[in-house]
């Protein structure tokens, strides 16, 4: 495992420096994520041997080895902690007393321009892609498209046999997947605004301009994918199955990206655990938290197409890199369920695929940009 030191100043926000170190397993491999109050967005792991997390949430007094995952909102001045025995917290943390510097060792960010921390236990190996976080594409009349930087690295791809609700066939075995270089994402499903913008038209049962577009089949996804190639110069594709789920776990292995319990689904997502009495349709994009890199939407609002033909996952030990599914077949994958779905179906690891011709007000997509551009 690589692991790389942040070293960042907090008026320039920029990234100045990248120390290697392999530390064992044991000895608390860190996932950092952070996201600044001005939209960027930094992700890391710090070199830190021990982190006095009982210092910096004095009253909570929790100790660093039963630690699993800590979430600070600014905004909110909340904060959640998550302990390897499966209790979680919640409590209110004085920010000003917050000592970011201390806990995070060389990385010094005033508490005033975040917006968003998380520290992760037993992460697998984070790259990282520079110091540009975000980036706009130009759709022409004033619509932009905003997209997140995804590093390169490694995850487990599948469901492990004890996720409550899998499919074992289709979601196992569980496998390693290098995505070999970073990409850009879309921030958020694409928008009836952006999808009119460039196709002229919008197919949507919901119209809302905000809203995802949906009612598109996957050679609708395509050829709008293509337009914008062609209007923007930049290549923009469908992601890939294996980088539509390595950059909505962003880091995490459990059911959600925000944990097990469909609680957790709940703050990142609109599915059917959401709608209440009445039944609502898709939302405006980005309504809900993102993930710790920055995405929205990944989980529920409508299913995303993916460009691969589904088939079944390797059995073999090995680790395999950028995988692109079966050559051939019948069904396009689609990832994330909607907002018409239970929350099993609102899993990361949930996936099925269906005839690229399909079209449903469940369905839409996002985009991807490969990096080398
Ligand atoms: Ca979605």
């Amino acid at each position: 495992m690589s692991v790389r030191q942040l070293i960042i100043t907090s008026a320039a926000f920029c990234l100045v420096g990248l120390v290697a170190a392999a530390p064992a397993e044991t000895n608390h491999p860190f996932r950092l994520a952070v996201d600044l109050s001005d939209g960027s967005h930094i992700i890391g792991i710090p070199s830190i041997a021990s982190v006095p997390v009982k210092t910096s949430y004095a009253k909570m007094d929790i100790l660093l080895e039963t630690l699993r995952f800590i979430r600070v909102e600014a905004d909110h001045q909340t904060a959640s902690l998550e302990l390897r025995n499966g209790d979680k917290l919640n409590g209110v943390v004085d920010l000003g007393a917050l000592d970011l510097e201390t806990i995070f060792g060389k990385v010094s960010i005033g508490v005033e321009h975040l917006h968003n921390v998380e520290v992760a236990l037993g992460g697998e190996e984070i790259g990282m892609g520079g110091e540009e976080r975000g980036m706009d594409l130009d759709l022409g009349g004033g619509v932009k498209m905003e997209l997140v930087w995804i590093p390169l690295g490694s995850f487990q791809m599948g469901s492990p046999d004890a996720e409550e609700g899998r499919n074992a066939d289709r979601e196992g075995p569980v496998h390693r997947v290098r995505i070999s270089k970073g990409f850009w994402m879309g921030k958020y499903e694409v928008t009836q605004q952006q999808y009119e913008q460039v196709m002229g038209s919008n197919s949507a049962r919901f119209k809302r301009s905000k809203n995802p577009v949906e009612k598109v089949n996957w050679h609708h996804a395509k050829a709008f994918c293509e337009a914008v190639t062609k209007k923007t110069g930049r290549t923009v594709r469908l992601p890939r199955e294996a980088e539509w789920e390595y950059a909505c776990r962003a880091g995490t292995k459990t059911r959600y990206y925000t944990g097990d319990d469909e609680i957790d689904l709940a703050v990142a997502a609109w599915y059917k655990g959401t709608r209440g009495k009445k039944p609502h349709p898709p939302h405006p994009v980005g309504q809900k938290i993102p993930n710790a890199w920055g995405l929205h939407d990944m989980l529920g609002n409508v299913r995303e197409w993916c460009e691969d033909w589904i088939g079944r996952y390797p059995s073999g030990s090995g680790a395999v890199t950028d995988p692109t599914g079966p050559a051939t077949g019948s069904a396009r994958v689609f990832r994330g369920g909607s907002w018409i779905d239970a929350a099993g179906k609102c899993r990361v690891a949930y996936r099925h695929g269906i005839n690229p011709d399909y079209a449903d007000a469940l369905i839409g997509f996002r985009v991807c940009l490969p990096a080398a551009q």
